[in-house]
């Protein structure tokens, strides 16, 4: 190997570290910045290395050059145009978007790569066509499914369960052509027949994801991240590349164990979730309905009492605290009540909101300190010591329907918020949450419920606190 080769392989070795320390640094939010800092350096040196490569090779001609030039910058200021504008809550959308042109781009490197063999006499080796066809299949499926996936989060398709007469057949009829005419390649490789492997795993992606409803779309997006890593895994193999196969592998993986967490925490499994037509938003049918039995409705004033007089506060975040971007009105809060000597933390479920992380994403935005945020497990105990628990714009996660069986979320882990001594929930009426089920929380003797969109409460509640004599 020459001496050029030898630094590239040591570039490489040095790129796959970084994305694994990254990941690793990833474990914590007190590090999660400079994990994301060290990935997006192995990225870089990743690049710098292909380039020399290309540049050593020579081989490249001056369109190729502009079309490659224009290609990175084009696509890498669309990333980073959308990256620091999107919106919080469209998130999933965006990652949706990457799933897409990550898994497009992987089969494009395979597609390329198998057009240029079949060009040649000798055809394609067997390995080669396996992790070529592999690549083919994942990069396809997963570039429909995430642009349908987007479609539905973006509201351009309906976010419900969409299923007509005979989509199930189309789908299973899809995943079978693309079956059959794969092994006809492996044993007679054809360009054309590569094209209807194509065209069925299109087909597929499209069909897998269409009758899955939007609530669940964070799951499927998390499925679908851990099938680009696989194909730009294959995609590395392909063209010999080991750091695309290191890459790959570790989105790979870590999105199929995100995925799990995801479907355990909602205690759905993912067989479940592929089959679709659950959880189709807020509200729905059921919304309007409330649980039976009395519900107590406070003003901010009495709210106010209730917390600038307790020793202990927990506050559960939910998806409505993100929707009405309610997190500096809520740190806020938080501030003024510790100023008053009032222990106050926060509740984080593992699936609040509407992606992982959600909750802690958004109060770091507020610079809410990350040792007040707890864990499920460690602060379900602290419930029963708490004077107030201020649930806001968190629903499901809160539903002590989980605890019994028969019902839409039987069986989730939930926060023992009705453990405490008393309840406030922040939300603008008595609409149900992603699950689309009735709150038992809601009719709680303990529970005094202050309607309104959460920013708009906090802020009155804040004020509220604030006549008050300490
Ligand atoms: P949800 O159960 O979805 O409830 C959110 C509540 O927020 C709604 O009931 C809504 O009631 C209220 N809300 C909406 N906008 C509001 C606003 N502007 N101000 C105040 N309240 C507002 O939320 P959750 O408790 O966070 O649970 C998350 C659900 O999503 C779980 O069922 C989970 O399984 C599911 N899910 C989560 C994930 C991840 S990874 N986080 C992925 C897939 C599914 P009103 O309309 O009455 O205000």
């Amino acid at each position: 190997m020459s001496t050029f080769n030898w630094i590239i392989q040591l570039v490489y070795v040095a790129a796959a570290s970084c994305f694994v320390l990254g990941l690793h640094l990833m474990n914590t939010p007190a590090t999660a910045r400079r994990g994301n800092q060290l990935s997006t350096g192995g990225m870089v040196a990743a690049i710098a290395a292909t380039l020399a490569i290309i540049i050593h090779a020579g081989t490249i001609s001056a369109t190729g050059w502009i079309v490659m030039l224009a290609g990175g910058l084009l696509g890498g200021g669309a990333g980073l145009y959308a990256a620091r504008t999107v919106q919080m809550t469209a998130m999933p959308q965006l990652v949706s978007i990457f799933n897409a042109v990550g898994g497009g781009a992987a089969a494009l490197v395979a597609i390329h790569d198998y057009i240029n063999l079949a060009g040649r006499a000798a055809g394609p080796a067997e390995s080669i066509t396996i992790t070529t066809l592999l690549d083919v299949l994942i990069g396809a499926v997963t570039f429909s499914g995430s642009i349908i996936a987007a479609g539905k989060l973006q509201g351009l398709i309906s976010a419900a369960p969409v299923t007509f007469p005979g989509s199930r057949v189309i789908n299973m009829a899809a995943a079978a052509i693309a079956a059959a005419a794969s092994v006809y390649l492996i044993v007679t490789p054809s360009v054309p027949m590569l094209l209807v492997v194509i065209a069925a795993a299109l087909v597929f992606g499209v069909t897998m994801v269409l009758p899955i409803g939007g609530a669940d779309m964070p799951v499927v997006i998390s499925l679908l991240n851990a099938f680009t890593g696989t194909a730009v895994a294959m995609a590395g193999f392909v063209i010999g590349n080991w750091a695309l196969i290191i890459a790959g592998a570790l989105v790979g993986a870590s999105g199929g164990i995100l995925t799990k967490l995801m479907a355990d925490a909602m205690n759905r499994s993912l067989g479940n979730i592929m089959i679709g037509g659950f959880g189709t938003g807020d509200g729905g049918a059921a919304a309007a309905l409330g649980p039976g039995g009395d519900v107590r409705s406070i003003a901010a004033d009495d709210a106010a009492i209730q917390l600038a007089y307790a020793q202990k506060v927990i506050i559960v975040p939910g998806y409505g605290l993100a929707a009405a971007q309610a997190q500096h009105a809520v740190a806020e809060l938080a501030g003024v009540l510790e100023e008053r000597g009032i222990e106050v933390s926060y509740a984080i479920h593992p699936v609040a909101g509407r992606m992982p992380g959600h909750m802690n994403v958004l109060l770091a935005e507020a610079n809410v300190p990350y040792p007040l945020l707890k864990e499920m497990d460690e602060i379900n105990p602290e419930f029963p010591r708490a004077d107030v628990a201020l649930v806001i714009g968190a629903n499901d996660v809160t539903n002590p329907a989980a605890r019994r069986a028969g019902t839409a979320i039987s069986g989730m882990p939930i926060l023992d918020v009705d453990h405490a001594k008393s309840i406030i929930v922040i939300k603008r009426s008595m609409a149900s949450g992603y699950a689309g089920i009735d709150n038992e929380l809601y009719v709680n003797p303990k529970t005094s419920m202050f309607f309104g969109d959460a920013k708009t409460a906090l802020t009155e509640l804040t004020a509220a606190v604030k006549t008050l004599v300490a």
